[in-house]
C-alpha cells in the first residue's frame, strides 16, 4: 500500500520550504519510496484532524495499518532496517537524531519565532547567543567527521541538516564554515532538492486552487 504523507492545504509564503513534512519528503526520496500527499485545512481545522495529530499540527502519514505523527517518530519508523539507519550505528543515530529534536531544534525555533513575530527585537536578541552556542558546541562534536555517526550520511544528519537551514538562511553559520559545510552537504543531495521542489510545487497548486476559487 502506498505510504500516504500528510501536511497543510495551504500556507501563507513565510513558511514555505520549512513545513516539516519537508523532512519526511526528504527521507522518502533518499529511500526511493513512493508516497502521496494528502491534506488538511490550515484553517478551520477538523476533527479528523485532531484524531490523527493530537496537537493539530502536520506532518504525520500513513504506512498501511500504521498511522504516526511526529516527524522525529515519522523519520525513526521509515529509516528502521535502512541503510540510513545502519544496524552497527543504530544508538548512536538515534542519539543524534533526538538531540536535533530537544537540543537543537527548541532553541533554534524559540529565536526564530521572537525574531519573527515579537515587536520587541530584544527577544529575538537575548536567544541569539543560546542558538550560537548550541551550533559551536555541534560543530565542535561533529569535528572531523563528514557525518554525525562517522562517514555514512543517517538519518540524524537528514533531521539535523533540515533544522540548520534556517539558522543557515539567517546568517548563523557564517562563522561556522565546518557546520556550515556539513549542512550544505547535506542539502546538496539529490533527495533534498527533489524533496524541497515538491513542497514548493505543492504550494503553488494550492495557490492556483485558490485563485481558481
Ligand atoms: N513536533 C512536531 C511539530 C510539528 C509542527 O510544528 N508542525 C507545524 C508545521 S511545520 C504546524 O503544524 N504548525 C501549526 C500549528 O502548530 O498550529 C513534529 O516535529 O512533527
Amino acid at each position: 500500500m502506498t505510504l500516504v504523507l500528510t501536511t497543510y492545504d495551504w500556507v501563507p509564503e513565510f513558511p514555505r520550504g520549512f513545513v516539516r513534512d519537508i523532512r519526511v519528503r526528504w527521507l522518502l526520496e533518499e529511500l526511493g519510496r513512493p508516497y502521496v500527499v494528502e491534506t488538511v485545512p490550515l484553517k478551520d481545522r477538523t476533527a479528523d484532524h485532531l484524531a490523527r495529530q493530537p496537537f493539530h499540527q502536520v506532518p504525520f502519514i500513513r504506512d498501511g495499518d500504521l498511522t504516526l505523527f511526529e516527524s522525529g517518530a515519522i523519520l525513526l519508523h521509515l529509516a528502521e532496517g535502512t541503510a540510513l539507519m545502519p544496524a552497527a550505528q543504530r544508538p548512536h543515530v538515534q542519539q543524534w537524531l533526538i538531540a536535533a529534536l530537544n537540543s537543537v531544534e527548541p532553541f533554534v525555533m524559540a529565536w526564530i519565532l521572537a525574531k519573527f513575530f515579537d515587536k520587541d527585537d530584544a527577544h529575538a536578541a537575548r536567544r541569539e547567543p543560546l542558538v550560537r552556542q548550541r551550533l559551536a558546541q555541534l560543530q565542535a562534536a561533529l569535528g572531523d567527521r563528514p557525518w554525525l555517526t562517522g562517514d555514512d550520511f543517517t538519518v540524524a544528519d537528514l533531521l539535523m541538516a533540515d533544522i540548520l537551514r534556517i539558522p543557515a538562511q539567517n546568517g548563523l553559520l557564517d562563522d561556522l564554515h565546518p557546520l556550515a559545510a556539513y549542512a550544505e552537504r547535506a542539502t546538496d543531495r539529490p533527495a533534498f532538492r527533489k524533496a524541497l521542489a515538491d513542497q514548493m510545487a505543492h504550494w503553488r497548486a494550492a495557490d492556483e486552487a485558490r485563485a481558481a476559487g
